[in-house]
């Protein structure tokens, strides 16, 4: 297993506790040693026992360097180069490390989110540099769908697509996940397999453009939004998502890019979206801007506000990519001598940001902004004479 972050290091955990050896590849000695230890780097329920159970019965070790095996999985991050092209660099020196190791009839996989044709393009580096093996390896695609916060019980339940570059070897690869996975088993080809993963997460970012269009126009038109999403939804062939502050996270932010990137014509819909999406998050950070000099208009003094929420979407503490941490950053560039109580009740604390219990901060604040719809806030008695701008909900009606 090339990369042991937020996917590579479960998917170990899970394959390791059906008995199958799994050595782990890390560039980060840290993450390395941690595992060794049989202790975790990331913030995931549950996988902190698997990684411990796995690690304990000698099924999943792990290093720096890659080692001999029968299959090879590549689970490393596809970041961003410029401006919104995909950077397919680290999938390709992963690749390069384990291609001195590959022997006649190994499996060679990618999870990796990967611009279209990706694996086409690792399999042409493979064979150029090992010759010998042409047609002796089987290669393919499979992206994974777990959802952040619930991986260990997705990875298991989830179905796959998988995707060969050719028959032999999507049926190899699905023979391989049959052994640990129990959703169904999708066969097709390795780059309608890398589409389907780009597809399925532009689909929801496309959702959630819409529902975020309907609150800006609802905000001119004076209708609230979610009573109206409500009651459109109540058609038998409508569900429109929920608006937000914005889109973030690492997967649907990110991946309609890849497509974008690549066929820039074409994708109008999905580019469009993701315009949509970010301009919410500007929008919102406007809003705050506004409320207060109203307030400072009508009070004749300055604002206390509360800013609540952080991460980039409810009820977990990961704050990468987060449209609420864009904004709280946002207004607090804009701030102007008022006081700010900023809340992110699933963490304790901040290196940047000071922060402040949810109760005390909705108790001391004049202006209560709601942008992540994290389960207490819901249950909050809000004093009728506090202002509140609602982004994600929780006052609704
Ligand atoms: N959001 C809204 N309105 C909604 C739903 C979500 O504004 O109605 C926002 C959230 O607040 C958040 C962002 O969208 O900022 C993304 O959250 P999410 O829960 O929709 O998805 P992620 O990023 O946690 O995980 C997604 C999942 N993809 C889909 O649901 C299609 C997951 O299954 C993928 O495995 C994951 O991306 C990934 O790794 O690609």
């Amino acid at each position: 297993m090339v990369g042991l972050g937020y996917i590579g290091l479960p998917t170990s955990a899970l394959i390791a506790k059906n008995k199958i050896h799994v050595h782990g590849v890390d560039v980060n000695p840290k993450v390395v040693e941690t595992i060794n230890a049989g202790k975790i780097h990331i913030v995931e329920p549950e996988l902190d026992e698997a990684v411990d159970n796995a690690v304990k019965q000698g099924y999943l070790r792990a290093s720096i360097v890659p080692v001999e095996a029968d299959v090879y999985l590549i689970v490393v991050p596809t970041p961003f180069k410029g401006k919104n092209e995909p950077d397919i660099s680290f999938v390709q020196s992963a690749t390069k490390t384990i291609i001195p190791l590959l022997k006649k009839g190994d499996l060679y996989i990618i999870e990796s989110t990967s611009p279209i044709g990706t694996t086409e393009k690792m399999m042409d580096l493979i064979y150029q540099e090992r010759p010998e093996l042409k047609g002796e390896l089987h290669i393919a695609y499979c992206p994974e769908r777990v959802l952040p916060g619930n991986v260990m019980h997705e990875l298991v339940y989830n179905d796959r697509v998988i995707g060969g570059v050719n028959d032999e070897s999507t049926n190899k690869a699905v023979n391989f996940y049959r052994q640990f996975i129990k959703g169904d088993l999708y066969k097709t080809n390795a780059r309608t397999a890398e589409m389907c993963k780009l597809v399925e997460n532009s689909s929801r970012d496309v959702q959630i453009a819409f529902a975020n269009e309907l609150s800006l126009i609802c905000d001119k038109a004076g209708i609230n939004v979610w009573e109206l999403i409500e009651l459109a939804n109540k058609h038998p062939r409508v569900n429109i998502l929920q608006p937000g502050c914005g889109v973030g996270g690492h997967c649907i932010a990110v991946d309609p890019y890849f497509i974008v990137a690549d066929y820039p014509m074409e994708s109008q819909i999905i580019g469009k979206a993701r315009e949509i999406n970010n301009y919410k998050s500007f929008w919102c950070a406007e809003k705050v801007k506004t409320i207060k000099l109203e307030f400072e208009l009508k009070q004749g003094r300055k604002p206390s506000i509360a800013l609540m929420g952080l991460a980039f979407k409810p009820n977990i503490d990961d704050l990468r990519e987060s449209p609420a941490k864009y904004i709280v950053q946002k207004v607090l560039q804009n701030a102007n001598n008022e006081e700010y109580y900023i809340v992110e009740p699933n963490i304790d604390s901040h290196t940047v940001f000071k922060l402040t219990n949810y109760k005390e901060a909705i108790d001391k604040a004049d202006i209560i902004v709601f942008l992540v719809a994290h389960k207490e806030f819901k249950e909050l008695e809000i004093p009728q004479e506090k202002e509140i701008l609602d982004f994600c909900g929780i006052i609704k009606k």
